[in-house]
């Protein structure tokens, strides 16, 4: 059995060999994403046993995506393919250091047509954490149906539910996303959100009084902060722990599936929160300096050294 069960959509993604708008950009090299195998190579690289699936296309990058999610030692065992439906792409946009955009082919793609069929049962009620995010629902019906599905088997038989609401507005209408945001947020056990996520999600403007709506029912919510850090609460406690500094942020895509991989690990370890929270602010430092999603995601020994030998925001 995994220590966590994860699955969603991941895509080539093309990344631009220079800083020019893509309508200029001739030159591309090829890396692959995706919110939950982020999360997944996070998880893997911080020593702990993860499943990961999706449908992929039986094409060429649905291989490419296979072997690189299983070359990290991910579980792969679970994945379903289309016949017909290709694999999702994306291309990334750098206009300047920090402004990366991005531009998504996946339309009708392979994972868009993942349905509650393709859950195996057993893989996901065997798991301790379950690991979701909001990109899967913003996919299709038959995405949004798997969702809650997979949902429905963890919450009754006592696996934690992780939940990032990962807001996609490019992928969905925002009146939606906040429903069936908030609907998923309630069902789960921890979620994730940014400060910008946790507002949209309450229509509340401060830590205390998002903390305090979302918490509702015995939850823990942890809400990124960006370099700030992170506040946590709790039925018991709540506090913020102070983020690290980073010389340079090369590309910040990916820094909450850091954090999030950091989060279940320090869970895993069986952490108090604030130690749980540093470690996973650390890796979301760690990772906005590289680029690329998940290049820059450490392994465990690399994060300790890191915040052994780092000062945080507010030193
Ligand atoms: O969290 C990073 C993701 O946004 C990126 O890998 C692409 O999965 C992706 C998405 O759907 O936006």
């Amino acid at each position: 059995s995994m220590d966590v069960v994860t699955f969603g959509e991941s895509m080539v993604l093309f990344t631009p060999a220079r800083m020019l708008p893509l309508a200029y950009e001739n030159q591309y090299y090829r890396q692959m994403a995706g919110a939950e195998s982020n999360v997944a190579i996070g998880v893997s690289r911080l020593g702990h046993s993860v499943g990961w699936f999706s449908k992929l296309g039986r094409d060429p990058f649905g291989e490419f995506i296979y072997k690189s999610i299983q070359g990290e030692g991910i579980d792969v065992s679970r994945c379903t393919y289309s016949e017909e439906a290709p694999t999702g792409l994306f291309f990334k946009e750098k206009r300047s250091s920090g402004d990366v955009r991005i531009y998504y082919y996946r339309r009708h793609s392979a994972a868009s047509m993942l349905q509650p069929e393709d859950l195996d049962e057993d893989y996901i009620l065997r798991a301790k954490y379950l690991h979701i995010t909001g990109i899967t629902p913003a996919l299709s019906k038959s995405c949004r149906e798997t969702v809650y599905a997979a949902i429905e088997i963890a919450g009754s038989n006592g696996v934690t539910i992780v939940f990032d609401p990962n807001l996609r507005l490019k992928l969905w209408h925002e009146d939606e996303a906040r429903r069936v945001l908030s609907d998923i947020a309630q069902k789960s056990h921890i979620i994730l959100p940014g400060m910008d996520e946790g507002m949209f999600l309450t229509g509340e403007h401060t830590r205390e009084a998002i903390a305090t709506k979302l918490t509702k029912g015995g939850k823990t919510v942890i809400m990124k902060l960006g370099k700030e850090g992170a506040f946590y609460q709790n039925e018991d406690e709540n506090g913020v722990v102070p983020g690290f500094l980073v010389q340079e942020v090369v590309d910040p895509v990916g820094a909450g599936d850091g954090f999030s991989a950091g989060i279940l690990s320090g869970l895993l370890r069986d952490e108090p929160l604030p130690k749980v929270v540093r470690r996973a602010n650390a890796i979301g430092a760690l990772v906005v300096g590289v680029n690329g999603d998940s290049e820059g995601l450490p392994k465990i020994e690399e994060v300790e050294q890191f915040m052994s030998r780092s000062s945080s925001t507010q030193d």
